[in-house]
């Protein structure tokens, strides 16, 4: 037993150490970057957006359970993402037990975004180097590229170079992340697309082609394009109330969509909050649903800016505004 731990230990720094040394691909992308198009990601990312403006047809088609569906599955892939990937691995705004962990990391797989791993260790990246050439979604170059652009072309060389020095310890020690990585697309296969298509068809006898439509792909890009919000329109337009030399801004649209991650100015201000918002002033259903989890023990040590802080800070770099 203990000689397997040491194995795992062993591999798990084995893996760190060569993810820390340069790759053949990094060697080329120091000699060749420029925006270097990956056809795949343009190809199928339009495919996607094609289907889901067909689903939109079948929505008038559909029993009204099966839109009921699509929209708790978007309640769902919005949790693993807010709660799970960003408050949570992101950022460690607060603890969850090993139980809300798996909820949160099939809710995640529901999302593919991306493992958890890789979109934390972006998401450090994004909030450490904002707004640089380190930054993977950098918003100076354009609402595009924020938005859905930086997924059709190769990484800066930067945002590797300088991804590489900052710790991803906590991620690897995490045995939910690194097993959420290992089946990545076998959970995405059951958790995005399998299991929301048969629900409906199984349990109220939905077509499969309308519960395809609705509750997976409609459902999916709606979801990645509202997460996308966040980084090119909330890094663009909007107020900042909290440190008007940063471009991140509070937009109310945005948070809406993305139950409660628009408040990006205070957001990318107290990265540690786990609120992403301030105390009282904003309904925010991810902070609700982590309150609700602190309820039933299933979290805890939730940090948050104090009052005197979020004054203090408005005083000395706000633009004045609320
Ligand atoms: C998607 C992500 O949509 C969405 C993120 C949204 C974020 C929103 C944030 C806002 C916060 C609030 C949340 C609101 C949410 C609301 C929800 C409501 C519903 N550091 O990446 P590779 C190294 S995904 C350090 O392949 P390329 C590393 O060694 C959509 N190192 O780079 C890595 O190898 P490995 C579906 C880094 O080749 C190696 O480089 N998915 C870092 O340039 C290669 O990495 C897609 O569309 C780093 N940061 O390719 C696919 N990064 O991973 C998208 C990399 O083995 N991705 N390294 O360790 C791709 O195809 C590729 O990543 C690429 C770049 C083509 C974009
Ligand atoms: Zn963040
Ligand atoms: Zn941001």
């Amino acid at each position: 037993m203990e000689e397997k731990e040491n194995i795992s230990f062993c591999d798990k720094q084995k893996a760190f150490n060569t993810a820390l040394e340069p790759t053949t691909k990094d060697q080329k992308r120091k000699s060749t970057y420029h925006d270097e198009i990956v056809w795949r990601n343009v190809i199928l990312m339009t495919l996607l957006h094609f289907m889901a403006l067909y689903s939109l047809i079948l929505i008038s088609q559909a029993q009204i359970l099966t839109l009921l569906w699509a929209y708790l599955c978007f309640l769902v892939t919005a949790l693993g993402v807010t709660a799970g990937a960003h408050r949570l691995w992101s950022h460690r705004s607060y603890k969850a037990t090993l139980t809300l962990r798996i909820f949160l990391a099939l809710a995640n797989s529901m999302a593919f975004q991306n493992d958890i791993f890789e979109w934390a260790r972006d998401h450090r990246v994004h909030h450490k180097f904002s707004e640089t050439d380190a930054d993977p979604h950098d918003a100076r170059r354009g609402l595009f590229f924020s938005h859905i652009g930086w997924l059709f072309v190769r990484k800066h060389k930067a945002v590797i170079e300088k991804g590489k020095t900052l710790d991803f310890q906590d991620l690897f020690a995490d045995q939910v992340v690194m097993f959420q990585r290992k089946y990545y697309k076998t959970s995405v296969a059951i958790m995005c697309f399998l299991i929301p298509t048969i629900v409906p068809w199984y349990v109220w006898g939905e077509s499969l082609w309308n519960s395809y439509f609705l509750a997976s792909i409609l459902r999916y890009t709606i979801a990645l394009n509202v997460s996308w919000l966040v980084n090119s329109v909330a890094h663009l337009y909007g107020n900042r109330p909290y440190d008007k030399t940063i471009n991140p801004r509070e937009n109310r649209f945005v948070s809406i969509g993305t139950i409660g991650e628009g408040f990006h100015n205070f957001h990318h201000t107290f990265p540690y909050d786990y609120s992403a918002s301030e105390f009282g002033l904003k309904l925010n259903p991810t902070t609700c649903f982590i309150d609700f989890m602190c309820f039933l023990g299933l979290a805890s040590d939730c940090k948050k800016a104090t009052k005197q802080m979020i004054l203090d800070r408005k005083e000395r770099a706000g633009d004045g505004s609320c």
